[in-house]
């Protein structure tokens, strides 16, 4: 590669985000030593809009719309996300080009420092929990049915602010992923194990988004690319997308690569927790096609690599393996939906429909009256 080769990096402004970027970039100056990796940080609506609930925004791409707006116009060429925060569907032209290792998946509990040393059991009845995934309300409503759940925004340091200072919240729910990358490891009580709250999509993996037809950057990204955690998120993504999900339905999931086999485990949950379907599926991830088709075959279906849930076939994975962990997301997801969580999902689809048009209002009814604070929001 020439001297001065300068790759452009987009970002959100946040604390984590920009812990993640930096993680991604360090990783990849080791092998590159000869890039110069530039780091263009932005705000997202997701950043902007810190009243309201993530699912009553009503709009997909919170986090990342501004920053793929931006790669489409090459103005960076390629951008650090937690991948639990990309759609299932990206747009025209842009593609997961690789999938870092994944951090924890789980849940953790953030307890206010008057509960220090407490579990969730060992709160009282009527508790207020912080939360804005209806993921984990649900979840947690579901085994504590005794606390309340209540929204609670704003980036990693607000919400802290916010646990630590205002006296409302008992606790607050946070991944514990991001937490580690934070360096606030000392402030987790307790970890969920998956019978109590299993994990969002892809919850804990960082994804990097670039164009399709940007050669280079898929070079480079391949470098780096965690073939376990590829599988798993493959098939996490197909589930969520054949389930048509996005921040406005509780679905859960927890998958394991063991034996050469691919285990997922997935839930669909109303909004209080009452109703629930939890079903699994596994796939033997078969090991005798692991090479890749001759070249000449590849090139005659395809002029670029293949996508597997929008993220891009690295080599070093087999093509089949990818395919058998989407096909297990998807025939999870297809045979919830045969069941009573077609209709759960579509009640949770609705109420949610029903929020957003609530918190419209509200907006317009106090539009002149607040000004909006701006703070960056992970
Ligand atoms: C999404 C959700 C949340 C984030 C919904 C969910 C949590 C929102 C909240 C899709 N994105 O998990 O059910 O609790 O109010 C987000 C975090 C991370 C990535 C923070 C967190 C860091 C961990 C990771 C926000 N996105 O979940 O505590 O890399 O997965």
């Amino acid at each position: 590669m020439a001297e001065h080769t300068v790759v452009k990096v987009g970002s959100r402004k946040s604390q984590l985000a920009m812990i993640q970027t930096n993680t991604v970039i360090d990783v990849l100056k080791k092998t590159f030593s000869d890039i110069k990796f530039e780091i263009v940080a932005m705000s997202t609506v997701g950043d902007k809009i810190l009243d309201a609930a993530l699912s009553k925004i009503g709009e997909k791409s919170l986090f990342t719309r501004e920053l793929e707006v931006a790669l489409e116009e090459k103005e960076v060429d390629f951008v650090v996300h937690s991948l639990k925060d990309l759609p299932t569907t990206l747009p025209d032209g842009l593609v997961v080009g690789c999938v870092f290792k994944r951090d924890s998946p789980f849940d953790a509990v953030v307890m206010h420092p008057k509960h220090e040393g407490k579990k969730l059991e060992d709160l009282e009845e009527g508790s207020i929990i912080g939360t804005s995934s209806l993921r984990r309300a649900a979840q947690l409503g579901r085994k504590f049915p005794q606390f309340k759940f209540e929204n609670i925004r704003g980036n990693l340091n607000t919400r802290f602010r916010k646990l630590d200072e205002d006296e409302k919240y008992d606790a607050i729910i946070l991944a514990e992923a991001g937490l580690d990358r934070m360096g606030w490891r000392h402030r987790i009580s307790q970890v969920l194990d998956t019978d109590v709250c299993m994990y969002a999509v892809s919850q804990g993996a960082m994804g990097v988004e670039c164009r399709y037809d940007d050669q280079k950057t898929l070079d480079l990204l391949a470098t780096i690319h965690d073939s376990d955690t590829a599988l798993c998120c493959i098939a996490e993504r197909a589930y969520l997308k054949e389930l048509g999900g996005g921040c406005s339905v509780p679905v859960s999931v927890e998958t394991k690569l063991r034996d050469n086999k691919i285990e997922i485990r997935g839930g669909v949950f109303s909004l209080d927790g009452t109703e629930a379907v939890i079903d699994s599926h596994s796939a033997t991830l078969k090991t005798d096609i692991d090479d890749e088709p001759p070249l000449k075959k590849q090139k005659e279906t395809s002029n670029g690599p293949k996508l597997f849930s929008s993220i891009v076939h690295t080599k070093g994975i087999s093509q089949e393996k990818c395919r058998i962990a989407e096909n297990v997301g998807k025939e999870l997801a297809d045979r919830l939906l045969q069941t009573e969580a077609a209709g759960i999902l579509a009640t949770a689809r609705q109420q949610t429909e029903v929020a957003i048009l609530e918190e419209k209002k509200r907006k317009e009814a106090e539009k002149n009256e607040t000004e909006m604070i701006q703070i960056p929001k992970c």
